[in-house]
């Protein structure tokens, strides 16, 4: 059914090999989850929330960069999306039908603090306020996600994350969010995946505001990093027990015919752009050599003040991650740089082979196992949240039906692997599918679908795919069969 093999793989090296193996997770055999194992979905503000001008809502970098020509395919923007400002009870009805114990969602900072800075917009509190309320009545658990993607673009004109203001508005905004929803939210997640603010906003220029400076990317991830710290700290001075950051992490291999020491070191520099560079300073307060060899070679280290680690990392209680693919590279000199990895000349990213989802994305569920084992290896002191996981596919509705066996098996396949982890020792404590709606699926526009409820984006009818009932079962039993 997943193409996975008769024996789950959880334990996979830098060269791809693969180690432990999991009988009890043999497919097709029950792998029953812990007790309070969560489980939920995912989804963020731009992308499904429409009403982009409604209630006193300012402009994002998404707004700006969704409607410059060329930078989102077939020029579609959030405008609307699927709008779910309007029909938010809906949808959580939905949720409650397909039995989510928890939603993941992201607050819109244009939103709440128009200028991204000064006058808190209260309308716009509102309408989370509304949503939270909601949620507690079907008996959802809210996790909040406090920045993903939509800086208010007045900030961006001051400088956006390469300018280190932004971190410390990032507190005043973090501030207004949880005086108004801290009664009824325990979970607080500070940041979603600044690997991508940070390098595709301002290194690749593929996402917003499609700046394609290395400098700057290097100088946004700090005070990224730093924002988190802060917010942290303010969010922990106000109480709060549960504290999270999201990140996208991936396993980066080599491919199985290369394998020599060049292409190792080519794995571990990726791994250090990637992966370290964020978990490192937030979880061990100080940033891998190698990185810093690399960030001073484009950004120099002016921007790093004296006791910045100490405030990027305070403790916190969750890493959420977001697994989709591994990453596999080789080395190959004269290979140009990868321009979302300022430092990777002579770098080859190597395509997907074997299955790949319709984003072309390779699929291979042995790399969130690994993903889960080392985390829980090298950081032991945070619980682990699996905050994305999903696959798009090109989904055909069928009458009142939409049949996706190949988005099943990806799910069934993942939380086999995840299940294999936690037997292995993995801190798992939940997993949040990507993505409760199809949605803008940013710089892709509305074409790909990760979504387990399909959208009729003409209608805006809700459709639940096949995946989304058999993903009911799962929660229904904490697990597969
Ligand atoms: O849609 C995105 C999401 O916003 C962040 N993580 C990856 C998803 C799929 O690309």
């Amino acid at each position: 059914m997943t193409g996975y093999g008769r024996r789950t793989i959880i334990d996979t090296d830098i060269r791809g090999r693969s180690g432990l193996l999991a009988q009890a997770d043999l497919h097709g055999q029950e792998a029953i989850f812990p007790d309070n194992f969560v489980w939920g979905a995912a989804t963020a503000a731009y992308q499904i929330e429409g009403a982009a001008a409604e209630d006193g809502r300012g402009p994002s970098i998404w707004d700006t960069f969704s409607r410059t020509p060329g930078k989102v395919a077939g020029g579609e923007t959030g405008d609307v999306a699927c709008d779910h400002y309007h029909r938010y009870a809906d949808d959580v009805a939905l949720m409650r039908d397909l039995g989510l114990r928890a939603y993941r969602f992201s607050i819109a900072w244009p939103r709440v603090q128009p200028d991204g800075q000064g006058a808190i917009n209260a309308r716009g509190l509102d309408f989370y306020d509304r949503l939270v309320d909601e949620l507690l009545r079907a008996d959802i658990t809210p996790y909040v996600t406090l920045y993903h993607w939509d800086l208010p673009q007045p900030l961006e004109d001051l400088g956006g994350w390469p300018n280190r203001d932004t971190a410390y508005r990032f507190i005043d905004y973090t501030r207004a969010v949880h005086a108004r929803l801290g009664d009824r939210v325990r979970t607080w997640t500070t940041l979603n995946e600044p690997w991508v603010a940070a390098f595709l906003g301002y290194a690749s220029g593929l996402y917003a505001p499609g700046r394609t400076d290395p400098a700057d990317a290097f100088r946004a991830a700090h005070h990224l990093l730093l924002a988190h710290g802060l917010a942290t700290a303010e969010l922990r001075a106000a109480g709060v027990e549960e504290i999270a950051l999201t990140l996208n992490l991936a396993p980066i291999i080599t491919p199985p015919d290369a394998a020599g020491e060049a292409d190792v070191a080519a794995a571990r520099l990726v791994d250090g752009l990637m992966n370290r560079q964020f978990l490192d300073p937030a979880l061990r307060g100080h940033y891998p050599e190698d990185v810093l060899e690399i960030v001073d070679r484009h950004a120099g280290l002016g921007h790093i003040r004296d006791g910045d680690l100490r405030l990027i990392s305070p403790r916190v209680d969750l890493l959420g991650i977001n697994y989709y693919s591994p990453t596999v590279v080789s080395a190959h000199p004269g290979e140009p740089v990868n321009p979302a990895f300022p430092g990777t000349e002579g770098i080859r990213f190597e395509p997907a082979t074997g299955p790949t989802t319709s984003m072309g994305w390779r699929i291979d569920p042995s790399g969130l196992g690994a993903l889960l084992i080392r985390l829980s290896r090298e950081y032991p002191q945070v619980g682990l949240l699996v905050t994305e996981n999903g696959a798009a596919f090109d989904d055909v509705v069928e009458g009142d039906r939409v049949p996706d066996p190949d988005r099943l098996a990806y799910l069934d396949g993942h939380l086999r692997a995840a299940h294999a982890a936690i037997r292995a020792g993995a801190d798992l404590r939940g997993y949040l599918v990507w993505s409760l709606l199809d949605n803008f699926e940013w710089s892709e526009g509305y074409r790909p679908r990760f979504g387990i409820v399909y959208i009729d984006y003409e209608t805006q009818r809700r459709l639940p795919k096949d995946s989304a009932l058999w993903y009911r079962e799962v929660i229904r039993r904490n697990g597969v069969r």
